[in-house]
């Protein structure tokens, strides 16, 4: 893959990995962190040989926010015409999922990309929050939609509204994580679950995904007729077949994501 400013990738077995690489702001989501971002995460996307993605900060910062220093300077048409946000809502949508693996601050724009993964494991050091309400601003990368939500109207806005943070055990009894491991085993636990999706079939992953993604975006009815074609659309892949014939035959399914 390419040479990156401000990340670090690499990939294992099927596993697409994004390291976020500035030490010095505490990950700092600046917009050369983005297009890096953006560009890892689509190109491990259009990879057939990739089945997940982890994305990960350091053991001190998942990520601090957006880069409040890039920021102060600019006024509302900057922010507006800057494409700040398009990068992101690239990255919310690529099929693969995508698992955020959280260690120390998740903060403000951290957080909202932690919310645009499908999973997020948080070790036992994890904060969330979203203080830009201590800024004069509001939460800008999906913040106030995000964190309703996962974890309901009254948490999201105590949140909001204070800019409170809460910790890994709080933040997974409120549902915004799916999972809270002791901090030295968080990247084994993301390599591990990230390997478990990336040993499925393709198809049926991205299927999961999109139907996972329609419950969000849509009422009961149309996520249920989505899901419902979803569904029998994947009966016309070899890989159901591989799965159901491994099923009947009582072997490990060999699917070739097709
Ligand atoms: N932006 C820029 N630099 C940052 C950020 C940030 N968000 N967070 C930390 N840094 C920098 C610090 O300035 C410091 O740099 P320096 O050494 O040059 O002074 C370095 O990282 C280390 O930080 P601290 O010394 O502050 O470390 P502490 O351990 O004392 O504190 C905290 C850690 C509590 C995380 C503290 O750094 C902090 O409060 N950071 C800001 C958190 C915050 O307010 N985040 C929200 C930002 S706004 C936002 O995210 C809006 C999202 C929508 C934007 C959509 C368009 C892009």
């Amino acid at each position: 893959m390419t040479d990156y400013e401000t990340i670090l990738t690499e990939t294992r077995g099927r596993v697409g990995w994004i390291t976020l690489n500035r030490p010095e702001a505490l990950n700092a989501l600046n917009s050369q962190i983005m297009a890096d971002v953006v560009d890892a995460a689509t190109r491990y996307d259009a990879d057939e040989g990739i089945g997940a993605i982890v994305v990960t900060g350091s053991e001190r910062a998942f990520a601090a926010g957006a880069d409040i220093k890039e920021m102060e300077a600019k006024s509302g048409l900057d922010m507006l015409m800057g494409d700040h946000f398009g990068g992101w809502a690239r990255f919310a949508a690529v099929r693969t999922p995508v698992i955020a693996a959280v260690s120390g601050y998740a903060l403000g724009g951290g957080c909202e990309l932690a919310m645009m993964c499908d999973i997020i494991l948080a070790a036992d050091t994890a904060k969330f929050g979203q203080p830009e309400i201590n800024l004069a601003v509001i939460p800008g990368m999906g913040g106030t939609q995000r964190l309703v939500r996962a974890v309901g109207y009254y948490k999201a806005a105590e949140l909001v509204l204070t800019g409170r943070l809460m910790d890994a055990t709080e933040a997974e009894r409120s549902g915004l994580v799916s999972r809270v491991v002791p901090a030295a085993d968080l990247l084994a636990e993301a390599e591990k679950t990230a390997q478990a999706i990336a040993s499925k079939s393709l198809p049926s992953v991205f299927a999961a995904k999109a139907a996972l993604d329609a419950a969000l975006e849509s009422s009961l009815g149309e996520g249920l007729r989505f899901e419902r074609q979803t569904f029998a659309g994947l009966f016309d892949t070899e890989d159901q077949k591989e799965g159901m014939a491994a099923f009947r035959e009582k072997r490990a399914p060999s699917f070739i994501n097709r």
